[in-house]
């Protein structure tokens, strides 16, 4: 399987402190790692960890700058911004990896397929593979082709899977009903829920935090 591939910027800086989004719940949120060779992980001791996936600016720094209640990861208008796998730890319990986009044309061929394999190893590879997957498509779009393709991949990869449907405070509240039927005939199963969400006004923020905390395979009875 080729994964869609990805674009972007390389980006250095530390940020940390403690945060009261809903999957942060006023926990350290730090960055730990900004990835650019395939396989590379934090030092120390290894923590659950979630991906977060989806084609080039359907919002996923957004999200996880809303889920968190932070401003973290950078967000553009301008598609390929994340340009490496971002680690965040979240109060030394689980990491949350802010990946490049997928799908950006204008991006070189070169760097395309180094982030594709560097996901596709996230997903796989034997070096403490992820725990789970946040899959972002955009709301406003019917399924497109490439994140059909990343869903495909992720049901034979293991990983546990959230689906959110981006930017829904965009989705005209007479559209809604059916965009969310067609989404979800395309990507919900009985295992892998789709959730409609707004990183503008924070829309069903608590329960995709639920979501991804049960998702995440945590060792112990901590959770
Ligand atoms: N209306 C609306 N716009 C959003 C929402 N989330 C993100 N955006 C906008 O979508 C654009 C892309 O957001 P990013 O979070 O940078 O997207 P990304 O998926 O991280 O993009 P790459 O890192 O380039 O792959 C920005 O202009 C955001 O302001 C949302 O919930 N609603
Ligand atoms: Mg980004």
């Amino acid at each position: 399987m080729t994964i869609p591939s990805a674009s972007a910027s390389p980006r250095a800086g530390f940020w940390s402190g403690s945060v009261r989004g809903p999957l942060a719940a006023g926990a350290e949120v730090r960055l730990v790692l900004p990835a650019y060779r395939r396989g590379e992980r934090p030092k120390g001791e290894a923590v659950p960890a979630l991906a977060v996936l989806g084609r080039s600016n359907v919002g996923k720094s957004s999200l996880l700058n809303a889920l968190l209640g932070t401003k973290v990861a950078r967000v553009s208008q301008t598609p390929g911004r994340t340009q490496a796998l971002f680690w965040y730890r979240v109060g030394e319990r689980f990491d949350i990896v802010d990946c490049p986009g997928y799908g950006y044309a204008k991006t070189a061929k070169e760097k395309r397929e180094a982030f594709s394999e560097m996901i596709e190893e996230l997903l796989t590879g034997t070096n403490t593979p992820v725990g789970a997957a946040l899959l972002l498509v955009d709301g406003r779009l019917e399924p497109q082709a490439s994140d059909l393709s990343m869903a495909l991949f992720l049901s034979t990869s293991g990983v546990r899977v959230v689906v959110t449907a981006t930017k829904w405070d965009a989705v005209k509240p007479s559209e809604r009903v059916r965009r969310r039927r067609v989404l979800a005939a395309a990507y919900e199963t009985p295992d892998r829920p789709l959730l409609p969400v707004s990183s503008e006004t924070g829309e069903h923020l608590p329960e995709l935090a639920r979501l991804l905390r049960a998702a995440l395979p945590f060792p112990s009875p901590k959770e």
